[in-house]
Formats: C-alpha cells, sequence, structure tokens
C-alpha cells in the first residue's frame, strides 16, 4: 500500500508534465496499457500466496481506476488548450463570396473617367423621350427611316424609348447657355432582333461641345486623345465621310486594330482598322432650333457603343452575353 502511495506520487508528477497529446500517449503506454506499470502490479499478484491475492488485486484495481479518471481529466485539459491552437493557419480561408462591377460598368467608368479629365460634364436625362426630342430636334424629319416602327420603339402620346444619347445634350442646350462641354453616357433602345451584334437595349456615350469657334480638327484632336487614353498612346484614328441628320459634315470614326497595330488580322477582318463610332460638327440647323446664334456659336458631336468597345477590350465575342446575368460569364470581370 506505501508503494501504492509513492506510485500516486510519480504517476500525478507524469501527468502535469505531459502537455500534449504524443505526451499523453505515450504516458498512457507507459502506466495503463497492456504493457504498463499497473499491468505489472497485476502480474505480481501471481506470486503472492493465493489468501492474500483478492485483497492486492482489488488494491491495484482501485488504484487503476485512480490513475485511468486522473488520466482523463488531464486528457480533456489537453485537447481543451490544444484546440485553440490545432488552427491550421496555412489553410486558405474561406472568402466571402464579393461582388463586383458589371463590365460593362467597369468600361462606362473609364471612358467617363477620361472624358471628365479632358474637362468634359456627364449628364443625364430621361429614357423615355418625346419624339420631338429624340428626332425633331435633332433634324430628323418625320419621313426619315430612323423614325420608323421598325426601328424604333414607340410608347403613347408621342413618347418613345430613346434611340440615342442626343435628346440629352438637346436639353442641357435649351436650359444652359454655352460654352458647353459635356457627355451624355446611358442606355438607349432600338426595335432590333437579338443577335451576336444586336441588342434591343445598349449603352452609349454621345459627347458634345459648342464654343466659339469649334473646328472638325478640336473634333479630331479630342477623339485622338480619348483613344489614346483608352487604347495607349500608339493608337491612330481616321475619319470616314458618313451621313447622319444631325451632324454636318459627319464621319465615321476607326481606330487602328489594338490588336495587330494596324497590320491585319482577324479581328478587324484585315483591314488593319476598327470601326469605333460617329461624330461631326452640329447641323446648324439644330443650333438653330434650341435658340442659338449659328454665326457665333458652333459644335461637335460624337457617338460611340459601350458594348463594342467592352467587347474588344475583353474579347467578347456576343453582345448578349452583356445582359444575359450568367454568374459564369460575370465573375470573370
Ligand atoms: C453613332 C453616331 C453620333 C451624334 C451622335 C449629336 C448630338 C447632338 C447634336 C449632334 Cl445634340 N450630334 N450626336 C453626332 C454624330 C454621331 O452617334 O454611331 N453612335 C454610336
Amino acid at each position: 500500500m506505501n508503494d501504492h502511495q509513492s506510485l500516486r506520487a510519480e504517476f500525478a508528477k507524469a501527468l502535469a508534465a505531459a502537455a500534449d497529446r504524443d505526451a499523453l500517449a505515450a504516458l498512457h503506454a507507459g502506466w495503463l496499457g497492456r504493457k504498463g506499470r499497473l499491468q505489472e502490479l497485476f502480474k505480481q499478484m501471481k506470486e503472492l500466496p493465493g489468501p492474500d491475492r483478492p485483497a492486492f488485486g482489488a488494491a491495484v484495481n482501485v488504484l487503476k481506476e485512480e490513475l485511468e479518471a486522473a488520466f482523463m481529466a488531464r486528457q480533456e485539459a489537453v485537447r481543451q488548450a490544444e484546440g485553440v491552437r490545432a488552427v491550421d493557419l496555412s489553410l486558405p480561408g474561406h472568402a466571402p463570396a464579393q461582388g463586383g462591377l458589371h463590365p460593362l460598368q467597369q468600361v462606362l467608368d473609364r471612358i467617363t473617367g477620361i472624358f471628365t479629365r479632358m474637362g468634359f460634364a456627364v449628364e443625364d436625362g430621361p429614357e423615355v423621350e418625346t419624339e420631338h426630342h429624340n428626332f425633331d430636334m435633332l433634324n430628323t424629319p418625320f419621313w426619315h427611316p430612323a423614325r420608323m416602327d421598325s426601328d424604333s420603339l414607340y410608347l403613347v402620346q408621342g413618347h418613345m424609348l430613346r434611340t440615342e444619347t442626343s435628346p440629352v445634350q438637346v436639353r442641357v442646350m435649351q436650359e444652359v447657355a454655352p460654352p458647353l462641354r459635356i457627355i451624355a453616357p446611358g442606355r438607349v433602345y432600338r426595335n432590333d432582333k437579338p443577335d451576336a451584334s444586336h441588342s434591343p437595349m445598349f449603352m452609349q456615350v454621345e459627347g458634345l461641345y459648342v464654343d466659339h469657334g469649334v473646328t472638325f480638327s478640336d473634333l479630331k484632336g479630342t477623339l485622338l486623345e480619348f483613344y489614346r487614353r483608352m487604347f495607349g498612346p500608339q493608337v491612330k484614328i481616321r475619319f470616314r465621310p458618313h451621313y447622319f441628320p444631325f451632324t454636318e459634315p459627319s464621319a465615321e470614326v476607326d481606330v487602328s486594330c489594338i490588336f495587330c497595330q494596324g497590320a491585319g488580322c482577324r479581328v478587324c477582318k484585315h483591314s488593319g482598322w476598327l470601326e469605333m463610332g460617329g461624330s461631326g460638327m452640329v447641323d446648324p440647323k439644330v443650333l438653330e432650333g434650341v435658340g442659338l446664334d449659328t454665326e457665333e456659336w458652333t459644335g461637335f458631336a460624337f457617338g460611340l457603343g459601350v458594348e463594342r468597345m467592352a467587347m474588344l477590350l475583353y474579347g467578347v465575342d456576343d453582345i448578349r452575353l452583356f445582359y444575359e446575368n450568367d454568374w459564369r460569364f460575370l465573375e470573370q470581370f
């Protein structure tokens, strides 16, 4: 029994020193396992005279249960303490899903950022417009093909979904005296069947500059600077004569292909040029319509498609992808 007292003390000391699961496992094997100290005690029983064995066995059993209880308590304490440190800091965490800006919004932000730094103010206006603002004020007579039902989306009482953001600029010109330097970004609508390059709703940025002595040269310089900032300082631009009801002269604007630098490739169909938008000098009839003296004021205007630019910048070959809101598409931006 004295032996048991010193065994207890020795076990308690070893137990207190066992600070992790490995040390506990070694301690358990050494004391409570099949080849442990307590099994040795049970073996000693056989060397005792028969009548002494039951009392000895009972005492060893009491000791064993006591040590096992102490062991379990210690093991629980060590587990609790280790639990805190058992976090594997090298594992990747659970990243919360993060939202982002729609690719069209990212491109639009870049476009408006460039123009605002060049001194243009951003204006907006209604998407439901009057035919008067959308067409009449822009020198587009009632017989013009753009006004046909097959091209525009008409509502009731002379209203329609705007086909350009030009009416925004008309409204600004009606209210604010020049000099004016504005852009009008926003959604516009056409009666088009969706396909890879058409969407009944798309985004446009129009620009307008009205001041004393504004010339076509100002238009060229402004657009060249814009496209350089958009695509890089190496880009060239060219103007091809065109017709718009609201500008005279009018021109379509091409940018040297941003993929082959003009050498010719699949994207530019080996022409070396990419069509980017339309532009021109504001037709005097439009200026007169908003009450401006055409002897005093001249202006240039331009329009560009946001989707077209986004498709080129991101290598997207179907405009409908921007409007389907498929998460697998959107998460790539
Ligand atoms: C295109 C063509 C253009 C304009 C838009 C405009 C606005 C006013 C007066 C005169 Cl208020 N013109 N806007 C001028 C030329 C072209 O857009 O191809 N857009 C994607």
